[in-house]
């Protein structure tokens, strides 16, 4: 767990409070702000920005959702009426002048600045007036006044946190938007992270009108046709190792293309592989164009740290479920980290 303003320096609990207190500053001292989440984002990143930003507007402020991708087909749901933008798809200077417009630029979800990608460089020049707010584990913090709870089921419930803190009324909105963002990451809560906290957090919410089976209908039962076949060319290249206790496989662009496939509608795959009972850990290979290989790595057991091992690939991520990005041959890349999981199971 780590609290902290500046780079290195762990805060006791108590100091938590004054974090709050930092952030709620900067939101009622500045009257513009832009909102942004990682690269390639999901349900935790995208509702969380859209529950803040509204009640940024709601507090007579400006407040622009600016993303470095625009928002998958998948999500459109949460966004129905457009607030995303997506950097990607933006002339250059309209996404600078709103930049430097800003006097706060949150970044929710996430903070590693090569998540940021491309609009890396836009924000690292700005950094001054960057706030980020995220429960990935992390030893070294983006900016100071980063609020950085790591047991935080999700970014969803850190916003919500933060809206309590600035005494801003819930609406049926936000709620839903909190709502969607605590589903996708506790797993529809069967993930470790679903405690106490919350369940209390979504009995909350529920009472705003958001409708559980709705989101989950959403966010976990929209399979494709398409999506569905390409499952099935996937799964064919499902592979063993270490006494069957390591599972991994693989998507090639040739299978995602000859399926009519998208990109997102495989995040899910790896969680088939994942329910296999000897399994204790196992991987997931995407090809992603010009050498780009992405890698999901799960964990089903305490005693394998998954993201020690994607950290070794330049990834990261939390100890039961991490990613990475790498460069190379796709079939040499999978040989090196599958050989590399042998320190997982010793
Ligand atoms: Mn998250």
């Amino acid at each position: 767990m780590i609290y902290t303003v500046t780079e290195n320096i762990l805060l006791r609990e108590s100091e938590r409070d004054d974090l709050w207190k930092a952030v709620k500053r900067a939101i009622q001292h500045n009257t513009r702000f832009i909102l942004c989440t990682h690269l390639d984002p999901d349900a935790d990143g995208i509702g969380s920005e859209l529950a803040l930003s509204t009640a940024l507007a709601q507090m007579g402020k400006r407040a622009v959702i600016l993303n470095p991708d625009s928002l998958p087909p998948i999500l459109q749901f949460m966004d129905p009426e457009g607030l995303i933008r997506g950097f990607d798809s933006m002339r250059l200077e309209d996404s600078r002048r709103l930049l430097e417009e800003a006097e706060v630029i949150f970044f929710l979800d996430s903070g590693v600045w090569n998540r940021l990608q491309p609009m890396t460089e836009e924000i690292a020049a700005r950094a001054g007036k960057l706030l980020c707010i995220d429960h990935h584990p992390t030893d070294k913090l983006l900016t100071k006044g980063s609020v950085v709870d790591e047991r935080a089921s999700s970014t969803g419930e850190l916003i919500y946190e933060l809206l309590a803190e600035l005494g801003h009324p819930l609406d049926e909105r936000i709620a839903y938007w909190l709502y969607c963002a605590i589903v996708k990451d506790t797993g529809s809560f069967r993930f470790e992270n679903t405690n106490p906290k919350v369940f209390k957090l979504a009995s909350e919410l529920t009472r705003y009108g958001v409708a559980p089976y709705e989101v989950y209908d959403q966010l976990f039962e929209r399979n494709s046709i398409s999506g569905v076949l390409c499952l099935g060319r996937v799964l064919d290249t499902l592979r063993f190792a270490y006494d069957n206790r390591l599972a991994y496989i693989y998507l090639t662009k040739q299978m995602l293309e000859e399926t009519g496939s998208s990109m997102e509608e495989t995040d899910n795959f790896i969680n088939v592989i994942r329910s296999i009972d000897p399994v204790q850990a196992c991987f997931f290979f995407r090809e992603l164009g010009n050498n780009k290989i992405k890698i999901s790595f799960r964990s089903k057991t305490k005693e394998i740290d998954i993201n020690l091992l994607a950290e070794k690939f330049g990834g990261g991520g939390h100890k039961r479920a991490s990613g990475a990005l790498v460069e190379g041959n796709f079939e040499e890349v999978i040989d090196k980290v599958v050989a590399a999981a042998a320190e997982c199971f010793n």
